[in-house]
């Protein structure tokens, strides 16, 4: 792995030239599905590396759009709305809020992001496939399918279960176990059935239109194989090398479902675009909106960004389809063959747009020493981070830059983020910034003093200085984000022990002069990091240059030890960054656990239908109304209540086992319904005369059932 490393490090340079001959590059970030809340693995994944290289390069004064929005459609979002009882649009409306808002707390600097339910992105999809459709690229096949006939629908592989026949799990979905993980087809389940009726659904034959990748093979192999081995991440370009290896195969790029995009055929009644054909051309639309807004005056942008300058309408097409353009795609590792394979073949064979120049998808980040996942509870959501730790953004930004996943999965823990946070931000960072700003205010009323000259302790920590912000440019271009992290953290280090060295502090009482020096010396270096910590932390390095009064500075002024004059009067200094204490790392621990289990709940099935009965059966029952007048406890009983209930008729004691669900003062008064005419049971020597209903939820809780207005005790229940 380290022979590797270096290796890969040895062509940079190489890399540098080669992407120098772009004139302009075009950044995309994964579009999330809006179907629920995103998780900081995601946040890892593909927005914060994506955010740092776009900052960096804006500092570097590159002509560079960074494009993202919302995954509006597939199966998703329709499933989302039926859990949540609701309408798909209503489920877009709300989670592209939150995502797209959450997305700005983490200073995750977009330029656009757009939403795929936007007439502009329909436009575009349905372009691109008419494009691919016109030139005979797609070929049309019809094939059974499941459908599901009370509905009237055609069933998406999720919307269907039925028996895994490999691990004979009796829930598995039509396109995987979630048992033993296999990946099914509909048409292996055994016994299936509909979701949305419960139903065996039958096959009718349905016509597609296929996109044959195997007809593309020689280019991508030339592409990709040839081209890209060097420079592509291996992750990357092992899966791309297996999936081509493997044989590539017609895929279906239309869907039988009533949301999405409308395939634009006269003779595709009911069919959609599948949701992988229209999502990347998000970043497309994303684009041709961008422009349209800007040409209007129209566009805000969501943080402060580098401006288009007379921006016309048409200008999305150069970052797209000029060739100078250089693409890049931040993904997640399960995204690479849509973003390596399918889109570029479609984009390819368009004739008309560009492909990636790289696609550095990145691993999973685990939590906890188990797979993070939103719906089994084992998460920790964007917004749940933001609304525990308000204004702290950065400080999960370092945590995760820290811990990328760029060649394995990796892991995240509280613990750890406690610990980069106090031992590196604060400890670091913090201090460092700290002690030269309050030894300045202490010694030279807030004003960076003069430096008197360079003494070799200084000359060494200049040449080292000088040096990082390449080291750390290098690590970013070449798509490794933990070492440009280090870097970053490398740069505070060599301030912080710098000031342990010359020990200004006692300096002082000898020779102020030289303390001058140190402090103009340290507060430069506090001033490099401004420039360089952005790209990582731009909250605090908004703080910094406010701080120390600085403007805007490009990268390449980083290195330098004049950026701030002698005189310059500093602001009051902020705390950076503050301790966590290990009381809100315990909290954090507790309330993960806590999500798991509520999600665990959630999940378990419904207890299953007993087998029917007569109306005869039901009719033997006398089922009345009753009114509690007495109810206490049973001795030496945890569970019974005995209650003393009007029937109308008469009054009968009940024992029934609710004590651990309610208070017996609170059911004096309260309905009840029960089987009046159940042989007495006998239970704790006492006698039982009939059973109150009861609804029991799937965590076990008892509730009574209840007429919903008052009706006389007696009144029967039919
Ligand atoms: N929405 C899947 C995902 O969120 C999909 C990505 C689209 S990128 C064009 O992993
Ligand atoms: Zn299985």
């Amino acid at each position: 792995m380290l022979g590797l490393t270096r290796e890969r490090f040895i062509f940079v340079p190489h890399l540098i030239t080669m992407s120098s001959a772009y004139q302009r590059i075009t950044v995309t970030s994964a579009l999330p599905y809006a179907n629920g809340p995103k998780h900081i693995g995601h946040l890892a994944g593909a927005y914060i590396p994506a955010d740092v290289f776009v900052r960096y390069q804006r500092l570097k004064g590159a002509d560079i759009l960074f494009v993202c929005g919302s995954d509006e459609h597939g199966t998703a979002i329709p499933n989302q709305a039926l859990k949540e009882q609701t309408t798909p649009r209503a489920i877009i409306d709300k989670y592209h809020a939150q995502i797209r808002d959450c997305f700005q707390q983490f200073g995750i600097a977009f330029d656009i992001y757009h939403r795929t339910s936007e007439p502009i992105h329909h436009q575009t999809s349905q372009e691109i496939f008419l494009s691919l459709y016109n030139k005979k690229l797609l070929t049309e096949e019809t094939s059974e399918q499941y459908y599901d006939e009370t509905t009237n629908t055609f069933l998406a592989d999720r919307y269907i279960v039925g028996t895994c026949p490999k691990c004979n799990h009796p829930n598995a979905y039509g396109d995987q176990c979630e048992k033993c993980g296999s990946t099914l087809s509909p048409r292996e389940l055994i016994n299936p059935r509909s979701t949305l009726s419960g139903k065996p659904p039958v096959l009718r034959p349905t016509k597609h239109w296929y996109l044959p990748l195997q007809n593309h093979e020689p280019w991508l192999r030339d592409w990709i194989l040839t081209s890209h081995e060097s420079d592509w991440k291996t992750n990357v370009y092992g899966q791309c090398k297996s999936w081509i290896d493997a044989g590539l195969q017609p895929r279906a790029m239309t869907r039988d479902l009533d949301w999405g995009i409308k395939v634009p055929l006269p003779d595709a009644e009911g069919k959609v675009l599948y949701v992988w054909f229209d999502a990347p051309i998000g970043y497309i639309s994303a684009t041709r909106a961008l422009f349209d807004e800007l040409a209007s005056g129209k566009h805000q942008f969501a943080t402060p960004q580098r401006s288009f300058a007379n921006a016309k309408s048409d200008d999305w097409k150069k970052w797209w389809q000029a060739p100078d353009t250089r693409l890049i795609h931040f993904i997640g590792k399960d995204n690479i063959v849509f973003h390596c394979i399918i889109f570029p073949i479609m984009l390819h064979a368009t004739g008309e747009y560009i492909v990636p120049d790289n696609v550095p998808a990145n691993e999973f980040v685990n939590l906890e020493g188990d797979k993070m996942s939103t719906s089994r509870g084992w998460s920790i959501e964007m917004h749940e981070y933001l609304e525990d730790f308000p204004g702290r953004a950065d400080e999960l930004r370092y945590a995760l830059l820290t811990n990328l996943p760029e060649t394995k999965d990796s892991e995240f823990t509280w613990k750890d983020f406690q610990a980069k946070n106090n031992n590196e931000l604060v400890a670091i960072l913090g201090n460092f910034v700290n002690r030269a700003v309050v030894l300045t205010q202490k010694n030279f009323e807030g004003k960076v003093p003069a430096a008197g000259p360079w003494q070799p302790q200084d000359l060494a920590v200049i040449e080292q200085l000088k040096a990082l912000p390449g080291t750390i440019a290098q690590s970013i271009e070449a798509y490794r984000f933990r070492e440009a992290t280090a870097g970053l953290i490398d740069l505070a280090r060599l301030g912080n022990k710098y000031l342990a060295d010359t020990e200004p502090w006692k300096v002082i009482k000898t020779d102020p002069d030289r303390v001058g020096t140190i402090l103009h010396l340290a507060l430069q270096i506090a001033a490099n990091l401004a420039i360089v910590a952005e790209p990582f932390l731009p909250f605090t390095a908004e703080k910094l240059k406010k701080l120390l009064g600085l403007s805007a500075l490009p990268w390449d002024e980083a290195g330098s030890t004049t950026l701030l004059q002698a005189g310059q009067v500093l602001a009051d200094a902020p705390l950076l960054f503050q301790k966590i204490e290990d009381d809100i790392i315990t909290r954090q621990l507790d309330k993960l656990v806590a999500k798991k289990k509520a999600a665990e709940l959630a999940a378990q099935p419904v207890t299953p239908l007993k087998s029917e009965i007569v109306f005869d059966d039901f009719a033997k029952m006398d089922i009345r109304v009753g009114k509690v007048l007495q109810a206490e406890r049973v001795e030496k009983s945890k569970k019974l209540l005995k209650l003393r209930v009007d029937i109308g008729l008469e009054e009968r004691t009940i024992l029934s086992g609710i004590a651990e669900h309610y208070d017996p003062a609170t059911l004096v008064g309260q309905q009840v319904v029960l089987i009046a005419n159940l042989a007495p049971r006998k239970m704790m020597g006492m006698e039982s005369q009939g059973m109150i209903l009861m609804a029991e939820d799937k965590d076990g809780s008892l509730r009574l059932v209840q007429p919903n207005a008052v009706v006389a005790p007696g009144s029967t229940v039919n």
